[in-house]
């Protein structure tokens, strides 16, 4: 045993904890300690059963990933070799109970099914996640799992990677009590009732009983391939898992985990599991930014006011009652409030008809949020949110009454998308308690949160916006003071660039075709339809584009906005909507593209997929390198966070400036330049990329550089 695994005996039970911060990930020290502590309890001849526990927040959240990245990037090393230490766990003549908390995920759930019996809390979480790295269990887990809980559950659990909870894994087979109060010493008491039984103990690898007939096995696994095509778009390891678990039904146990094994090794170094393990890192280091500290104090957030109850501002105020704080709702007039008030309830209705949430729990939320005109309780409230429509003079005047009035702790937070926090924070007279909220609509659903550290915005602020941000269950990237922050200053010259492309020649169909075959959630033209012509056209005045009358300015989307083709909400945009939210091409747009493309003397040309997709993705690929070398993005793998999380770009693609990375720089860099010539000073190279490309670095080699 080691640090990380300790033993205690008490009573005849061998108690084996796991203590490996913050997660107890399966480092090679955990799996040497555990091998010990196991071979210890079992030669002690005054114990008579095993438990497994985590110390700290957590049983095992699974190998470490950091090992899976090093095996990604090349090394062998990096896998841990768990055969012989599940071999001896399920071998072991006392009774192994695996107690289990918080989270037992990937290598973790693998660890607890060699274990002869699992209990676990109510509210610990149980899955295999694996194939949102991009690999499948490499433990065992493929093999184990369908003979406990069979096979159409295992590749419901292992195909979505979603986990599951102990009452779901109780009713499924996958553990054998549910301990209510203090989980040692329940888990202990099991362990003494085991002990207490005769007959061999149960090992998961010999049980057949779960596993289906040879006569139901096609449908399920064609029901399950189809599941992970449908459901995981896309994704390598969600069709593979199947494969492996199909090993579990069709070979004998050993047979199986070589399979297992194969596949795992395969996919351990695919591009796709480069691209999501460098997503999961890049995720978790947006809580890493310069100033602030373990130490800098976040503010407790009980109490929000929000200003502003219409589409954003009603969106903050569900999500914030979905994390449990308590909302004061503002507007200007009682009918505004209403309406806003009215949309909050819809909007949870349909979210009881999709069985999100039980019609109890939409009323618990609903009391959370309270209405009112004016600004009763604003003073008091721990975060102010407004959220009103992009003026800089009406964000002043509301920043400067409210914000000036706030007990001395008080955050106050602007939505804006496009507006300078510093001269917002400037009319309050308290500038290093502003700052940038930057939600995403809807803001109840997506993820992203901009949060915008203005000139003056104190480390305690940022610290309570990013803790603030976790609680809504969001992923909040802290952005520099630029036009545009960072996502909406890489959309626009994308969008722009989209627009180019179907002037020359190409239709807004086959546009976003190319894109969404690349694996964007949806086409550049689907998503302008989305959002709103005219928002779009708002945000372009505000950022001040196209001021310089020699920049090429696109033809077809302000026509588009002044014949009232706003997109979705009034049944056309760029495209026509017959059925809501279902696109349909519009020979109409087709025919007024042409002819604007051809009075400003633009000759149609057949344009390939390729160009579609180095146009669009390279002009985020250059304008990202120029948000860091404006240091408005702190890393490349920010950006990264930002693109995946709010702009629908494909995780297994990393992001768009990892997507250039594995692309090679160089290339990318001489299309750039080709792309410069050809069309002028909107595409001149990054300076941070042609200096990359001088020294054969990648962004992730800087986004390092910086860390150390
Ligand atoms: C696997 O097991 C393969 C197997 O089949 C075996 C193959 C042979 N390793 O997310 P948080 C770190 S694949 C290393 O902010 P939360 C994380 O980087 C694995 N580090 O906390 C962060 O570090 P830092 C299957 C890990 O409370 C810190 O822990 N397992 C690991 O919001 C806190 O993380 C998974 O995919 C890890 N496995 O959420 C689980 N996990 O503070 C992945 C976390 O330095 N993990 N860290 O930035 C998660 O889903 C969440 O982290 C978890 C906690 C739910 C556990």
């Amino acid at each position: 045993m080691n640090q990380a695994v300790t033993l205690s005996v008490d009573q005849g039970v061998a108690l084996i904890r796991i203590d490996n911060p913050p997660v107890n990930a399966l480092s090679p020290e955990v799996i040497g300690g555990l091998d010990a502590a196991i071979d210890r309890a079992s030669g002690d001849d005054s114990v008579l059963a095993i438990v497994i526990i985590g110390a700290g927040r957590t049983f095992i959240a699974g190998a470490d990933i950091k090992g899976l990245e090093q095996l990604a990037w090349g090394s062998d090393s990096g896998a841990p070799e768990m055969h012989e230490l599940l071999q001896k766990l399920e071998d072991t003549r006392k009774p192994v109970v695996m107690a289990m908390h918080g989270t037992a995920l990937g290598g973790g759930l693998e660890v607890a099914m060699a274990g002869h019996y699992r209990v676990a809390v109510p509210d610990a979480l149980m899955g295999q996640p694996e194939v949102n790295l991009g690999i499948i269990p490499g433990a065992e887990g493929t093999q184990r799992l369908p003979r406990l809980v069979g096979l159409e559950k295992a590749i419901e659990m292992c195909v979505s990677g979603k986990p599951i909870k102990a009452a779901d894994a109780l009713s499924a087979g996958l553990i054998d009590r549910v301990i209510d109060g203090e989980l040692a010493a329940g888990a202990s008491a099991f362990a003494r009732e085991m002990a207490s039984r005769t007959g061999a103990l149960p090992k998961t690898r010999e049980r057949q009983d779960k596993l289906p007939p040879a006569s139901a096995l096609p449908g399920m696994l064609t029901a399950g391939r189809d599941l992970a095509r449908k459901t995981r778009r896309n994704l390598e390891a969600p069709v593979a898992v199947v494969d492996a678990l199909e090993a579990a039904a069709t070979l004998p146990f050993a047979e199986g985990c070589a399979r297992e094994r194969d596949i795992f090794f395969r996919l351990a170094k695919s591009e796709q599991a480069k691209a999501l393990i460098h997503a999961f890192f890049a995720e978790r280091g947006v809580s890493k930014v310069p100033g602030v500290s373990k130490d800098t104090v976040a503010a407790p957030v009980h109490r929000v006011g929000i200003i502003g109850a219409g589409t954003m501002g009603g969106g903050i105020a569900m999500a914030c009652a979905n994390a449990g704080i308590n909302v004061h709702l503002t507007d200007a007039s009682q009918e505004a409030l209403d309406r806003g008030i009215a949309t909050i309830r819809k909007n949870y209705d349909v979210s009881v008809k999709r069985g999100r949430f039980t019609p109890a729990q939409v009323d618990e939320r609903m009391a959370r949020i309270a209405p009112q005109v004016g600004y009763d309780g604003f003073s008091d409230v721990d975060l102010v949110i407004e959220a009103v429509f992009e003026n800089m003079a009406l964000k002043k005047q509301i920043a400067g009454s409210v914000a000036s009035q706030g007990k001395a702790d008080q955050v106050f937070a602007t939505n804006t998308s496009t507006l300078d926090i510093d001269e917002i924070a400037a009319a309050t007279g308290r500038a290093a308690k502003v700052i940038g909220l930057h939600f995403f609509s809807p803001a109840n659903v997506m993820r992203l949160v901009e949060i915008v550290r203005g000139n003056a915005t104190s480390p305690e602020t940022l610290a309570t916006a990013m803790a603030v941000a976790k609680k809504l269950g969001k992923v909040g990237v802290v952005v520099g003071n630029g036009p545009g922050f960072v996502g909406n200053r890489l959309m626009f010259p994308y969008m722009y660039e989209t627009q180019f492309l179907v002037e020359e020649g190409a239709t807004p169909a086959q546009v976003d075709r190319a894109l969404t075959d690349f694996g964007m959630a949806m086409g550049m033209f689907a998503v302008d339809d989305m959002a709103g012509l005219d928002v779009g056209a708002r945000v372009r005045t505000a950022l001040g584009h196209f001021s310089d009358p020699r920049e090429r300015r696109p033809l077809v989307h302000e026509r588009l906005v002044a014949a009232g083709r706003l997109g979705q909400k009034r049944g056309a945009g760029w495209y026509r909507y017959d059925e809501p939210r279902t696109p349909t091409p519009d020979p109409e747009v087709e025919t007024l593209i042409r002819s604007l493309a051809a009075d400003a003397g633009i000759e149609p040309r057949a344009i390939t997929d390729d160009e579609i997709l180095d146009r669009a993705i390279l002009a985020l690929v250059n304008e990202g390198a120029k948000a860091l070398e404006a240091g408005v993005a702190a890393r490349a793998s920010d950006i990264d966070v930002i693109y995946v999380n709010g702009y629908g770009f494909p995780g297994w693609r990393g992001g768009p400036m990892f997507y250039a990375d594995r692309r090679g720089l160089g290339e990318v860099l001489e299309r750039i330049r080709a792309f410069h010539r050809q069309h002028g000073e909107r595409w001149r190279p990054a300076a941070l990329l042609v200096d990359l490309v001088s020294r054969g670095a990648t962004f992730r080699d800087a986004d390092r550089a910086r860390r150390t």
